[in-house]
């Protein structure tokens, strides 16, 4: 007997499963327009409006935009916008079928729906998740041309909020678009009335997997080609800078923290919880680990990634209450329902690790303090670059430097000291100071040393016997 698929008709059949579903009309036009639609969107900013929505504020329907893959569209389409997401961490576990996503189209192919969709006079908000490596000049223009013809129906400013793992995203996201304004007047009218909060959001969100769909067809009796699994605890901490302030206090009933201050969040966020999963997703890549639980469940990764933290990172963090966030982090790596998958991370490491390690280990130089931890993780991405695990398995480099690090890494074993240095010379990868810090290649060529005569684990063992 065919599964029926999850859909408006279906709906209530998960409810009666014990799914949190919408009660509310999804209809209208929706008050936000999301750019980057993926899984972490639909886990993330989507809960948020659903709850707004729930709470009868109908202006935050979402309209969800993939940037250039039609896929994951076509099946949501299929679904009516609808999918479902189970939460489970230690604290037990629940199916939610959240009910903002309105309409969806793809920007690469339907390009005159995005634009069209941005001077709708009932939309307020726009958000981003386009990742590290959307931040193009095309993304400006799109934006701009979408806000050109928005100023001219006479529509009215905009919060444009970017939720990408970058330190400072408002301002990038700001840059961009008055960059790509080809008239002095646009510019004019975008600094007068709209908003470019900088955010930082937080949620461990893995891709949808065959494994989490059968779970959620075990669970609903329905078949949701969409379904996503994540974690409870979620974070969006937005800077009070928005188009319509009274936003502001609507978004904290939701939960979103608003201040002005979200640097110190975003620097916490990127060198903790991204910095240790970008290390972790290389080991688990070499030494053939699946899941970043798999990772931190090895005792001596889990040091590595405390220590990581707790010598080289928070140190230098306006977060106060790093303690408390160091012990969280390590046991949401470790939440078993996750499956997250090391070559996820991996993917973009040449965009990632910029923004995750080089700020940490600028600082520790600076005060005269240990880089060793930072520097084995370094050294991990040389030998990542290889493209096989230690039991000779090859993976892909999913990477637009893919090209770059293999060619560098294909000759540390004959040349090592070449290869290292190389590797370090790269500006785009580690910013202009770092490749001048002789110390640094001393740290890094000693771990990778180690990495290639001891083994991915033997090198982690070394590191906490020799810094205790
Ligand atoms: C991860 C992030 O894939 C990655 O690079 O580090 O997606 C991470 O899971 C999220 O930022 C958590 O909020």
């Amino acid at each position: 007997m065919s599964v029926p698929r999850l859909n408006r008709s279906t709906l209530a059949q998960a409810a009666s499963r014990g799914a949190i579903t919408p009660s509310y009309p999804r209809q209208g036009e929706p008050g936000v327009l999301h750019l980057g639609l993926g899984a972490f969107t639909r886990a993330h900013q989507a809960m948020v409006f659903d709850h707004l929505l729930a709470s009868g504020d109908g202006r935050w329907g979402m309209h969800g935009v993939g940037m250039t893959q039609p896929r994951l569209v076509q099946q949501l389409r299929e679904q009516d916008g609808l999918y479902a997401i189970r939460v489970a961490d230690g604290q037990g576990q629940r199916w939610h079928v959240p009910g903002a996503l309105w309409r969806m189209n793809v920007a690469a192919s339907e390009p005159e729906a995005v634009l069209q969709a941005m001077a709708r006079p009932a939309l307020r908000w726009i958000t981003l998740t386009v990742t590290e490596k959307g931040y193009t000049p095309a993304l400006g223009t799109l934006l701009s041309q979408g806000l050109e013809l928005r100023r001219a129906q006479g529509g009215a400013g905009l919060t444009m909020a970017s939720c990408d793992n970058l330190q400072g995203n408002g301002r990038k996201l700001q840059a961009l678009v008055l960059a790509a304004c080809t008239d002095a007047s646009l510019r004019d009218w975008v600094e007068k009335t709209c908003a470019f909060p900088c955010s930082m959001v937080d949620r461990i969100v893995p891709a949808s997997s065959e494994a989490i769909r059968d779970e959620a067809q075990a669970a609903l009796g329905l078949h949701d080609e969409a379904a996503l699994g994540t974690e409870g605890f979620w974070e969006w901490v937005l800077e009070d800078r928005l188009a319509d302030p009274a936003d502001a206090a609507l978004l904290a009933t939701a939960g979103v923290r608003i201040t002005a201050e979200v640097h110190g969040y975003e620097e916490a966020k990127l060198r903790m919880l991204n910095g240790s999963h970008t290390a972790m997703a290389l080991m688990g890549a070499i030494t053939g680990r699946r899941f970043i639980a798999d990772c931190i469940g090895s005792p001596s990764i889990e040091a590595f990634v405390r220590r990581l933290m707790e010598r080289e990172v928070a140190p230098h963090l306006a977060r106060q209450d790093w303690p408390a966030y160091r012990d969280a982090l390590i046991q949401r790596f470790g939440n078993p329902y996750l499956r997250h998958s090391v070559h996820q991370i991996a993917t973009d490491s040449s965009l990632k690790i910029p923004q995750r390690w080089p700020p940490s280990v600028m600082a520790q130089l600076q005060a005269g303090d240990g880089i060793d931890h930072h520097a084995l993780a370094a050294a991990a991405w040389l030998r990542y670059g290889l493209g096989q695990n230690e039991s000779g398995q090859t993976y892909e480099i999913a990477d637009p430097g893919a090209e770059r690090l293999r060619q560098l890494a294909a000759t540390q074993r004959q040349a090592p000291q070449a290869a290292l240095q190389a590797l370090l010379a790269q500006t785009d990868w580690w910013g202009t100071e770092l490749p001048r810090q002789a110390i640094w290649a001393q740290r890094v060529g000693h771990w990778h040393s180690l990495i290639l005569a001891r083994g991915m684990d033997g090198a982690v063992e070394q590191l906490l016997q020799a810094i205790p």
